[in-house]
């Protein structure tokens, strides 16, 4: 989620923070402004530049008492070297996004986005609220990719929407969607052998969009968080697993893509 976002979270997270200085950056110092906004996993800073802003990954899903399953030592960190080591892979294979560089150890310097109220989920493997949907069992291959849509939108519980409801909320115009549709299956193209070569087996990932300048960029994050990573042979996923797992097990796994990723 960027900031130009109706969704109230935005607003709610907004306030001021002191200004500090970081990491010197294209030859520039920036200085870290205004809280933009604060949601469950991210920070976004204003900077001194209006076009760029620092994402910041935190390291728990919330602020005030933390679920002990919740915690995982340097969670913000790992999530911002994985995020910027597949936004470089993808920018490398020409898919743009906000992602501009690392600035600090939880921090990335990114572009800023008015963002688009979807999330695109694009599937692979069965499994998750597909399975459930469809009836099937999870970890059957599908035999195209399968996109999705999901509207951002809290006090609806972000609900499947078809490109007629795209279209008839606004969202996204037939050219948007269609320029969507196609950037997502490339970068499942160019994500696939890339976790394939690291004996993931890349189940499903949820990307969103952003309009920068005319220009239609990924924005938000990749990280295992946001998509499901299943080792090959044991076929036990790699993230986050919705509350199955202890916390033990859950970092060993956390760490274990961080490694097979940015190593
Ligand atoms: N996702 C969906 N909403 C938020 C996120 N992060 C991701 C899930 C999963 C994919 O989208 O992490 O990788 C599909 O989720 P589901 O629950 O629809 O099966
Ligand atoms: N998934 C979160 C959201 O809904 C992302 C974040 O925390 O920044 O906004």
């Amino acid at each position: 989620m960027e900031p130009g976002s109706p969704r109230p979270k935005t607003r709610k997270g907004a306030g001021s923070t002191p200004s500090v200085p970081l990491q010197a950056s294209r030859g520039h110092v920036l200085q870290r402004g205004r809280k933009l906004y604060e949601g469950k996993w991210k920070i976004l800073y204003e900077t001194q530049d209006a076009g760029l802003l620092i994402q910041r990954f935190k390291d728990a899903p919330m602020v005030g008492p933390i679920p002990p399953r919740a915690k995982l030592p340097r969670r913000g960190a790992m999530k911002n070297q994985i995020s910027a080591a597949l936004f470089a892979l993808l920018q490398k294979n020409g898919i743009s996004s906000h992602f501009v560089e690392v600035v600090g150890e939880r921090d990335m310097l990114v572009r800023r986005l008015e963002m688009i109220r979807l999330e695109v989920v694009l599937r692979n493997i069965a499994a998750g609220s597909l399975a459930k949907r469809l009836g099937m069992e999870v970890g059957t291959p599908l035999p195209a990719p399968v996109l999705e849509f999901f509207y951002k939108s809290d006090a609806l519980g972000d609900p499947l929407l078809n490109e007629d409801h795209v279209r008839t909320l606004g969202l996204a115009t037939s050219e948007d969607l269609k320029a969507i549709r196609e950037t997502t299956l490339r970068a499942n193209g160019i994500l696939l052998p890339f976790f394939a070569e690291r004996e993931i087996l890349l189940a499903d990932f949820k990307v969103e969009f952003g309009r920068h300048k005319g220009a239609f960029l990924l924005g938000d994050d990749l990280t295992p968080d946001g998509c499901r990573f299943w080792d090959r042979t044991t076929r036990e996923s790699l993230g986050k697993d919705r509350g199955r797992r202890s916390p033990a097990r859950e970092a060993a796994a956390y760490h274990e893509i961080f490694r097979r990723v940015c190593a």
